[in-house]
């Protein structure tokens, strides 16, 4: 960048600051707040949900990824080479959020029920070097025992068992996690169990379902290396009519086993915003970890934008004051468009979105709002919206040492050329 670039960014941030001040609002500190605040990047961006599991295999579980854009990575090396660039766009330290099926088993066919924290050693190695903590997926899907379509609440007594089994292993590769990295691994189970037609028996299913979580969990693990999450859907691809592990199962569970609940944008009725959902669940449970993407008329997992769903669950999880309790990752698969360029853009974007949430007059509004002025709370949001936020954000990019604006992109293009068009 041009000596006179950064001058016109840092002169931009001078006037963008004053007038924030001017609202009671500090930039300096908002920008301290962001810093601190990391996101998990999911690993599978970056192969369209393949992993590294011998043999050709379809993705199931409703999961489906669309496109064939050029480049994708076909090993974990490859992986981690565009994650580092990936890493190297968006402002902060962040973490990888990893699912078990891009466990690295050499030549050797390692069953799911018997995974090793071994096969996780090159992960932790480079995220130890690069900084980064590690979260965790058990893979329920992509494989002849979820072919069914139901693996936890399965009628099948084996089926169930191997799935208890790999979700019982990936706790103990997440605990491995926290161990090495000095910071808790939040392994979340996410199935895909369900019904495409509108079933006889409900219940049994979600009975089955509870047996198995509770034998998956009956192992204490120190809260400091390892955090159990659920992740609850309203429908899926396959399961258009049941899903056995629904919303209601799952806060249920959640809430009496005192394990944290995921909220993914995408996994609810299209008119429905996991913004207003945060503050009430966070009464009854201690943590919450997103699942940040963008349905377009379903759960169709698209990059995600800086729109109004997304600015709203940003400014709900700055309001919330509970940072800390609330994991946020990302979850969405892009294969039609460049694979860095839509982790990149879906971070820097939720990235953004969290700046402006820090970067409100909150107070000011509260008072509006408490003293029941909602004409002029009305004005203010609105006037908040015009307010020079992008320039507070060239500057944290700058202060960070990451591309500012469309540089990021001329950075993958590069790579782009260099690297993965001779994949
Ligand atoms: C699926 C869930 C789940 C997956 C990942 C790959 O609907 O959102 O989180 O996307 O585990
Ligand atoms: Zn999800």
């Amino acid at each position: 960048m041009s000596q006179s670039d950064e001058e016109r960014i840092r002169a931009a941030y001078r006037l963008a600051k004053e007038r924030y001040a001017e609202l009671g609002v500090d930039t300096d500190r908002a920008m301290d707040a962001l810093s601190k605040i990391a996101l998990s990047l999911h690993c599978w961006q970056g192969d369209d949900l393949a992993g590294f599991e011998a043999g050709d295999k379809q993705l199931g579980g409703g999961l489906a990824t669309t496109g064939n854009y050029p480049g994708k990575a076909r090993n974990a090396s490859e992986l981690r080479a565009d994650l580092d660039l990936t890493y190297s766009l968006i402002p902060g330290d962040h973490r990888l959020s990893l699912h078990a099926m891009y466990a690295e088993t050499g030549s050797r066919r390692v069953e799911r029920d018997a995974l090793l924290p071994e096969y996780f050693t090159g992960w932790v190695d480079w995220a130890r070097e690069q900084h980064h903590g590690l979260d965790f997926n058990p893979s329920l899907f992509s494989h002849p025992l979820a072919a069914s379509g139901f693996t936890l609440s399965s009628y099948d007594e084996r089926t169930r068992r191997f799935w208890v089994d790999h979700c019982i292993a990936c706790r103990k590769i997440g605990a491995y996690f926290g161990r090495e990295l000095g910071t808790a691994c939040v392994t979340n189970i996410w199935i895909p169990d369900g019904y495409k037609d509108t079933p006889v028996d409900r219940s049994a299913p979600r009975r089955l379902l509870e047996q198995s979580l509770d034998r998956i969990l009956e192992e204490k693990i120190d809260p400091h290396l390892n955090l159990d999450a659920v992740e609850p859907k309203l429908f899926g691809l396959g399961s258009e009519s049941y899903v056995t592990g629904s919303h209601e199962f799952y806060i249920g569970y959640a809430q009496s086993r005192g394990i944290l609940l995921t909220l993914d944008s995408g996994h609810f009725h299209p008119t429905e915003t996991i913004a207003d959902k945060i503050s009430a669940l966070l009464l009854f449970l201690d943590q919450l970890l997103l699942h940040v993407s963008r349905g377009v008329r379903w759960d169709s997992d698209h990059v995600v934008v800086f729109n109004d769903d997304l600015q709203a669950i940003a400014l709900e999880v700055v309001r919330s004051r509970a940072l800390d309790r609330i994991h946020i990752g990302l979850d969405y698969f892009d294969a039609s468009i460049n694979r860095i360029a839509a982790w990149t853009i879906g971070a820097r974007s939720t990235l953004r979105a969290l700046l402006v949430a820090l970067l409100e007059p909150t107070e000011r509004l509260r008072e509006l709002e408490v003293a029941g002025d909602f004409t002029r709370r009305l004005a203010l949001e609105e006037e908040v919206k015009a307010l020079p936020a992008s320039a507070v954000w060239e500057h944290y990019c700058l202060g960070q040492n990451v591309p500012v604006g469309m540089a990021a992109m001329d950075a993958i293009r590069e790579y782009e050329q260099r690297v993965l068009l001779n994949r």
